[in-house]
């Protein structure tokens, strides 16, 4: 092969940079084809639809709409005998009757071709759904500004040139928004389902009842409106904070707003997948209905309530006649109003605690020959199978309706992982995947204490990316099963639909990506390049999406020398990374961050943000906190291996990182398993004080351990104790950081051992008793 000079190598760079600008569209399409020439809109040009094509008017509507709205020029629609040759002409667009053997192509319902060049442009489907699609490039082939809601000046409606043949991978390729925990008016529902459809999503799952909230009108029993719709209040802060805002809030959906929505939704393509919770989740509606439950009034003997609370409740419905015949009449009101094929009916956490105190669920247990309350769960879901099965529906249930044996005809929506749906599809039922490590967008998007605040976890944009739906272990038969994937919306702390705007966008791009376009042409770094061009159309829907994908991340490792080395890092290879160590916020004239790392000698911050080549900021600033001791950099050994949360890294406890009270993955976590911990200082050193912390966040079980030790020694083996710790408030339920310094009082020593025992199993009164409890320590200092 011939050596390509390095002009050569730039040309080819910078090439194909501008193609991807100029071809930037989201979901990336299977195949496209660049064509010489350009195709400029004018008020000249014409939009031709065939004879009759009622379909394709509405769709040449939509187009004609946005170019008048953003440009101020007003086509003309035409109805026209359309040639089937395929070939651009007479300075039109024109929506194509699909011929299968003048394409040579067969194609899917949501197929599509779509043909541009300085002549015309063709869009052509099998079905109007395709050509939906086709529409869809296209706009995103016109300069962003198309997306304008207002007249923009001075732009130019040209389309580059190219052959587009698209199909999507994922038959379900949808979003869920949870409704229920914060409740959003119709108006944003339906702009909820432009955005997907933009993005050539087609599902639409609609959480409509939950424990804070019941939000679909339904006749028969109009107190679920009237009582389970509203609460007295919400929590206020994080979970784990446990205070409460003392304001109201409900709101719900009357049957002809709902009718409203489905037939908007279905103008864009979109099935909406409603879902009724049962039996768990179940509050509001109970609240309304006490005798839906297995006991007059709460485990706690108060009444029922719709809940401002979050999480997992105990009271839960009772899988009684009343119960059964109460749901089926709600369902027999849902599947009038939603069209579609599916309907989910839940099936998550669902604690079995009122069923094992019932006198009335074991005597069921016991006349149905169910062998405990997973089965008598089994049961309820399979019941509400056969009922919808027989109406001509199916039933999707998160992963738990596995438990106690799979109802016949039931998909399951795989949440915990991914396991739940592999396992579905090995026993040849259908899975959607949804896994929160992957599809949660109401996960942190960036360093939590950059964000707003949000329920947990870390999901920045790269990890959605990498998401593959179809998981390695399967036969080729049963991957077959993998319907699609799905980004979860759960919106406990997005009060405004700004807060949701911002928490799923750009991060349900990815996600459309994922369901749409072939794995073979995934690739993280041309969906950026694409992604910037798109964040134009944001910005012109008027989205407030997140800047996020900008923001730094930090990580830091020891040098040959013992010294904290800050790696900075940017998502966007472009941005240049600018930073101060001096506590003052970066800015365009800042330090220029380079590849070898910030080496840190003393206690201090660095704050860093990425900047553009013109010098504009990007993202947020970053900062981070060090911590220069004698056990910096020092190894330690582990008698027991820190789990998922390990630091990052060998020195994860002396690396001059202290652990955020924010910020689960700064500390290292053990689960179920004690700490024990051995530094060697390398010699004799004199000690004056040993301290660490241990994070207490009993909402995510992780609990203070019951009792510390600090001892000491100069030969490895034989320790003296420095201090023993008993450690109080293990029920306190705030999030918060417990300090612990032990006083060495100028001893010498080489090795300096940390021991703490974890607490054990939750507590009866934990949500998750019974299960190990984690033990979060960090930065091991000594002076
Ligand atoms: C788990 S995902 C839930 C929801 C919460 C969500 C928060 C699922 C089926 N259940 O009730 O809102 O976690 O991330």
């Amino acid at each position: 092969m011939k050596k390509i000079s390095g002009y050569l190598w730039l040309l080819m760079l910078s090439f194909s940079a501008i193609a991807q600008n100029k071809y930037a569209i989201i979901p990336k399409p299977l195949e496209l084809t660049p064509v010489n020439g350009t195709f400029v809109i004018d008020a000249q040009t014409r939009i031709i639809i065939p004879k009759g094509g009622s379909e394709q008017r509405l769709l040449a509507e939509m187009l004609a709409e946005r170019l008048t709205e953003a440009g101020g020029v007003n086509l003309k629609i035409e109805e026209a005998d359309v040639p089937d040759n395929l070939i651009p002409t007479h300075k039109a667009i024109v929506f194509a009757p699909f011929k299968e053997q003048v394409y040579n192509k067969m194609l899917g319902n949501e197929d599509y071709i779509l043909k541009t060049d300085a002549k015309g442009i063709i869009l052509a489907g099998a079905s109007s759904q395709g050509e939906f699609y086709a529409l869809q490039s296209l706009l995103q082939l016109l300069p962003p500004q198309i997306f304008s809601s207002t007249l923009t000046k001075d732009v130019k409606w040209t389309v580059p040139g190219c052959t587009v043949f698209d199909r999507p991978r994922y038959k379900h390729r949808g979003s869920m928004l949870d409704v229920s925990r914060h409740f959003f008016p119709a108006s944003f529902v339906k702009r909820y389902i432009d955005l997907l459809a933009l993005h050539k999503m087609n599902r639409f799952h609609w959480h409509l009842t939950d424990d804070q909230g019941w939000r679909i009108e339904i006749k028969k029993y109009p107190k679920l409106t009237e009582i389970g719709s509203k609460r007295k209040e919400s929590m206020k802060g994080h979970y784990t904070d446990g205070k409460f805002d003392g304001t109201p809030h409900g709101g719900f959906y009357t049957q002809e707003e709902i009718k409203d929505v489905v037939a908007y939704a279905k103008k864009k393509f979109i099935t909406i997948i409603p879902e009724i919770e049962m039996p768990g989740h179940a509050l509001a509606a109970l609240a309304s209905y006490p005798e839906l439950g297995c006991t007059a009034k709460s485990l706690k003997g108060t009444p029922y309530e719709v809940t401002g609370i979050w999480g997992v409740h105990d009271d839960v419905f009772c899988p009684s006649e009343k119960t059964f015949s109460f749901l089926e009449d709600v369902l027999t009101e849902v599947i009038a109003l939603f069209p579609g094929e599916y309907v989910h009916i839940g099936g998550d956490e669902c604690p079995k605690t009122a069923w094992k105190q019932s006198q009335f669920c074991q005597d069921l247990m016991k006349k149905e020959g169910l062998k405990d309350e997973h089965e008598l769960q089994s049961y309820f879901i399979k019941h509400f199978d056969k009922f919808l099965t027989a109406k001509g529906k199916k039933i999707i249930g998160w992963d738990e309706i596995l438990e106690g044996g799979i109802s016949p005809n039931a998909t399951i929506m795989s949440w915990r992982g991914v396991e739940g749906g592999t396992a579905a599809a090995q026993q040849n039922h259908d899975a959607i995947m949804t896994p929160t490590g992957f599809c949660y967008l109401d996960y942190y998007q960036s360093d939590p204490t950059t964000e707003p605040l949000a329920i947990g976890g870390y999901l920045p944009l790269d990890k959605v990316y990498s998401y593959e739906p179809t998981p390695k272990s399967l036969t080729p038969e049963q991957a077959k099963h993998i319907l699609g994937v799905q980004a979860n919306v759960w919106t406990e702390y997005m009060q405004t639909p700004e807060y949701v705007e911002y928490m799923v966008y750009p991060r349900a791009c990815a996600i459309a990506e994922i369901g749409w376009t072939s794995a073979r042409l995934k690739d993280y770094e041309d969906f950026t390049a694409r992604l910037k061009t798109h964040f134009e159309r944001l910005k012109y829907l008027g989205v407030n999406y997140a800047r996020s994908y900008y923001d730094i991340s930090a990580s830091s490792a020891m040098n040959e020398k013992k010294q904290v080395v800050v790696k900075l890092k940017s998502a966007d290879k472009e941005a240049i990374i600018r930073y101060t160590l001096d506590n003052s916020e970066p800015t365009a004239q800042s330090l220029q961050y380079q590849p070898s790392g910030v080496v840190i000698t003393q206690d201090g911050s660095i704050s860093a943000a990425a900047f553009s080549q013109k010098g504009e900021r990007l993202g947020k600033v970053l900062t981070k906190y060090f911590y220069i001791n004698k056990a910096t950099g020092r190894k330690y050994t582990l008698v027991n291996q820190p789990k998922n949360y390990t630091g990052g890294e060998t020195y994860g406890l002396t690396n001059g990182v202290k652990g955020e009270a924010a910020n689960s993955a700064t500390w290292i976590g053990f689960e179920g398993k004690d700490l024990d911990l051995t530094i060697d200082l390398g010699q004799p050193t004199t000690l004056n004080k040993i301290s660490f912390a241990f994070l207490r966040a009993s909402a995510s079980w992780i609990m203070l351990p019951k009792e510390a030790e600090v001892s000491v020694s100069n030969d490895g083996k034989t320790f003296t104790s420095l201090q023993k710790i008993t450690m109080g408030n293990t029920d306190e339920q705030s999030r918060a950081v417990q300090q612990i310094g032990v006083a060495a009082n100028g001893k010498k020593a080489r090795y300096v051992r940390v021991f703490a025992r974890n607490y054990g199993k939750l507590p009866e009164n934990h949500p998750g008793h019974g299960n190990p409890a984690w033990l979060f320590v960090d930065e091991i200092a000594i002076e």
